[in-house]
């Protein structure tokens, strides 16, 4: 396979853009190699600049749940920016997107718009903070919620990927103030909430896991995570940028049938454009300036054609059986991965909520950070390249998900199972 315009652009890149890209995980240091320079898409298929195909499962790291360029959303997108592109006044897309989310997600009452999972979450715990006269926040080990400071500690995703924990320029005052426990472990929560629980503001938390790779939430986890906040006046932030109209429309929350008090969200709702949103019950986000004195602002937030994408991107979601096509999909390809593995006496667990999922290299389950942690990295990384080369797109780091969508076909699915046949058998040697 020639890749040697993608490898001319990421060193020309390179000379321009810190890694060469404008996300670290992207630049694929953590499998080696040269990443792929996409030229466009379409359905569950990307194309690179050398004009390579590939059968997408980044997806865009999850927005792209109908596939790549759909049609309705992409017509959506050119109505909106044909009549302008961008006012920093209100539009009344903004209000139909909110309706929109308000009747799908049983917690959220009032939604304020922003540009990314980042700002989303940042803005929640300030409003958390703001609403509970309290500073502390406690996260969990290999859980992401974007790179704003307070929220790097122990952070999944690139920062692990990278090995970073520490990021030089998050000064030590900034987390003083956050906790971290580990994920699936009701008791180091007590233990902490037992220590300083008038003190903790907010938990936030992905109600499933999905940058230490999936990691889904035990039974009674999550209702533990509620009970215990509840308990301590501590509000409960779910992060649901990446399982928000995703693992079920009304997100985790729905699926789990747990409401937080505050739900970000991202990815999905923007349908590719940049978009990210807080949200929860009306006496708590009343407290949101200018309604109430918690500060937050955006230049482009609520942008009209950001809004068009979401819109378009969840009445197609509306439609009857579109859940259940992802579920029969994504079962099928997970049982064919684990086929691929067992056939060539390959360890794997197979971690899997709805559409979103992680193949580890281990023989030991995956429930926290520390578990996600001892995977074979190495073999990931023959793994995503023996696939990649069979015309197979997969996140290049073992810390994160694997997207199916609607594009996916029965076929897509047979195909990318038969090259993972051939790609465990070539790291099997
Ligand atoms: N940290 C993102 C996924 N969890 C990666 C974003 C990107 O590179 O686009």
């Amino acid at each position: 396979m020639n890749q040697d315009k993608s490898a001319a652009l990421f060193a020309r890149s390179k000379n321009v853009i810190p890694g060469g890209v404008n996300s670290p995980v992207r630049a694929f240091g953590a499998v080696g190699g040269t990443p792929v320079f996409i030229a466009r898409a379409s359905g569950p298929h990307i194309v690179d600049v050398d004009g390579n195909s590939y059968i997408d499962y980044v997806g865009s790291w999850g927005p792209m749940i109908l596939g790549h360029a759909h049609p309705q959303v992409t017509e959506a997108v050119q109505k909106a920016a044909s009549e302008g592109l961008s006012f920093g006044a209100p539009t009344k897309r903004e209000a139909e997107l909110a309706e929109l989310m308000i009747a799908a997600v049983p917690s959220v009452q009032k939604v304020r718009f922003v540009n990314s999972g980042t700002e989303a979450t940042m803005s929640a715990i300030r409003l958390a903070r703001g609403f509970t006269g309290r500073e502390k926040v406690v996260k969990f080990a290999g859980c992401y919620h974007g790179h704003s400071d307070l929220l790097l500690s122990q952070a999944g995703s690139g920062v692990i990927t990278f090995g970073l924990p520490d990021t030089p320029g998050v000064p030590k005052e900034a987390v003083r103030a956050t906790l971290t426990a580990p994920y699936n472990d009701l008791t180091a929560l007590e233990h902490l909430f037992d220590e300083s629980g008038s003190e903790i503001a907010a938990v936030i938390i992905e109600p499933v896991a999905g940058n230490m790779g999936v990691v889904p939430p035990e039974p009674g986890y999550l209702q533990g995570v509620r009970e215990l906040t509840r308990r301590h006046g501590a509000l409960l932030i779910f992060d649901e940028v990446m399982t928000g109209f995703r693992v079920h429309y009304g997100g985790a929350q729905s699926l789990y049938d747990i409401e937080p008090d505050l739900s970000c969200f991202g990815k999905i709702i923007g349908g590719g454009m940049p978009v990210g949103a807080y949200a929860g019950q009306a006496e708590i986000m009343a407290h949101v300036a200018p309604e109430g004195p918690v500060y937050q602002a955006g230049t482009l937030s609520g942008n009209p054609v950001a809004m068009a994408a979401g819109i378009a991107t969840l009445r197609l979601l509306q439609q009857p059986g579109v859940y259940e096509q992802l579920e029969t999909t994504s079962a099928r390809l997970a049982e064919g991965l684990q086929q691929a593995a067992q056939e060539n006496d390959i360890p794997v667990q197979l971690n899997r909520v709805g559409s979103m999922s992680t193949l580890f290299f281990t023989d030991q389950p995956v429930r926290d950070f520390a578990s996600s942690e001892r995977s074979d990295g190495q073999r990931y990384a023959l793994f995503f390249h023996e696939m990649l080369k069979r015309g197979i797109y997969l996140a290049p780091s073992r810390f994160e998900a694997l997207f199916t969508s609607l594009a996916h076909s029965g076929q897509d699915i047979e195909t990318t199972i038969a090259a993972a046949r051939q790609a465990m058998a070539a790291i099997a040697r």
